[in-house]
């Protein structure tokens, strides 16, 4: 029955899909289906139960905030050519500076949708098709020194390796990336495995220019080995938002730089797997989505030195099903989430809404959902999420980052090969 139906509710949506929009098949190898959302004005479009039953909300609208739809999308799409984009910056001249990320490579799209050849430079980084590229972002004053920073990992053996962060300068007529010049490498060196592709690597750079990290806990053993989790220690990078200088030092206000055995660049620990990162743009304060348990990703509020719980605290359950150590959701000291979803969406990405094309975003968030298949746009209010709304659930496809562009519209890379723009209807 539900086969049935897609098409029809694909074709009754919006004009999108029929003519505009990729018909990318789930990653293979997930076939877990994801429902069709249901979209009822002022209830959650999410219907299914909690993964552990009794699992409640802390708060009001922890979870689950009301259905809301403001206004009508229009979706084209400028390529479909691209192979696993994990990230998009915007170029002043209009282009798109996006990072695919394995094996890794840069490339220029222009907003007719031609694709360039790979940008040279990346070759000193590490052997060809050992590279991972996760996330890239230009520096503040781009339009001065043309810096382009990114972060990637190696593929070592047993597929171990870490997040690293690099800058270059970008050379937009030569196609390249020069100077390519590694600033920080996340320890240790040879993590522990690539479990479930924990890697983190999103950027963000705060208003003085210092730049804040992700990073991915990698821990595949917590089942295990639960009180020596990697994330809840700070003798190493994994799980932890750190806070750098340009040049990938510790910045000089991080809580952590006389603490004994403590790693200086670290911001905030506790954290499961961070995909997203960013400021918002009225408060400057920063926030964060992760991949938690089964039932259990989050957004979270990221202030300096707290300790955001995983995985002594988290909604949900382990993905074997098993109950995830104490089974508790909240303990003295330790960060709720300002908002979960259970079950997952899988976020991808965080932006914030900036710009005038849709004046009924304005206090909006948007999240990119990879087991979640869309975009999921929170309203928010004094910090609250106050509203939900799932966009492009129709595509069916896995969805890896979601940006505002500098002319307002919505930005979305499907997790498999598209660049898609939302503008109003
Ligand atoms: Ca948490």
């Amino acid at each position: 029955m539900k086969r049935v139906l897609i098409p029809l509710l694909a074709l009754a949506s919006t004009a999108l899909a029929q003519e505009e929009a990729p018909r990318a098949a789930p990653t293979p190898g997930d076939t877990r289906e994801f429902p069709t959302p249901r979209y009822i004005e002022g209830q959650s479009w999410e219907a299914r139960p909690p993964e552990k039953p009794d699992d409640k909300p802390l708060f009001p609208q922890q979870t689950r905030a009301p259905y809301r739809k403001p206004v009508a999308t229009r979706t084209a799409t400028i390529t479909d050519k691209l192979h696993l984009p994990w990230a998009i910056a915007f170029l002043p001249d209009g282009k798109y500076l996006v990072s695919e990320k394995f094996p890794g490579h840069l490339r220029i799209v222009a907003p007719d949708g031609a694709v360039s050849e790979p940008l040279a430079g990346l070759d000193a980084l590490t052997p060809a098709k050992k590279l991972g590229l996760l996330d890239v972002a230009l520096a503040p004053d781009f339009a001065r020194s043309r810096r382009v920073y990114f972060s990637f990992y190696q593929l070592l053996a047993d597929r171990n390796g870490n997040t690293n962060l690099a800058y270059g300068t970008l050379d937009e007529a030569g196609n390249a990336v020069h100077g390519v010049t590694v600033v920080f490498r996340g320890l240790p060196l040879d993590a522990v495995k690539n479990y479930s592709s924990k890697q983190g690597g999103r950027i963000a750079f705060a208003r003085d220019g210092s730049i804040f990290l992700a990073m991915g806990d990698r821990d595949g053993n917590i089942q295990a080995d639960y009180d020596a989790a990697l994330a809840q220690k700070l003798d190493n990078h994994m799980g932890k938002i750190l806070h750098l200088t340009p040049d990938g030092l510790p910045s000089a206000d991080n809580p952590f730089l006389k603490t004994a055995g403590a790693l200086p660049e670290i911001w905030t620990y506790g954290m499961r797997s961070p995909q997203g990162l960013a400021f918002d743009p009225r408060t400057g304060q920063l926030w964060e989505t992760e991949h938690g348990p089964r039932g259990g990703d989050e957004l979270n509020h990221i202030q300096r030195g707290k300790n955001y719980g995983w995985p002594i605290i988290t909604h949900g359950i382990d993905y074997s099903g098993k109950p995830l150590g104490a089974g508790i959701t909240a303990k003295e000291g330790l960060e709720q989430p300002v908002y979960y979803w259970d079950p997952v969406i899988a976020p991808g990405s965080l932006a914030f809404y900036r710009g005038s094309l849709f004046p009924q975003w304005k206090d909006s968030l948007f999240v990119s959902g990879l087991r979640g298949m869309g975009v999921y746009r929170l309203e928010m209010k004094n910090d609250r999420i106050v509203a939900e709304e799932p966009l492009l659930n129709d595509l069916k496809t896995r969805i890896r980052d979601a940006r505002v562009g500098p002319d307002g519209a919505l930005y979305v890379l499907t997790e498999q090969k598209a660049l898609l723009k939302l503008t109003p209807q």
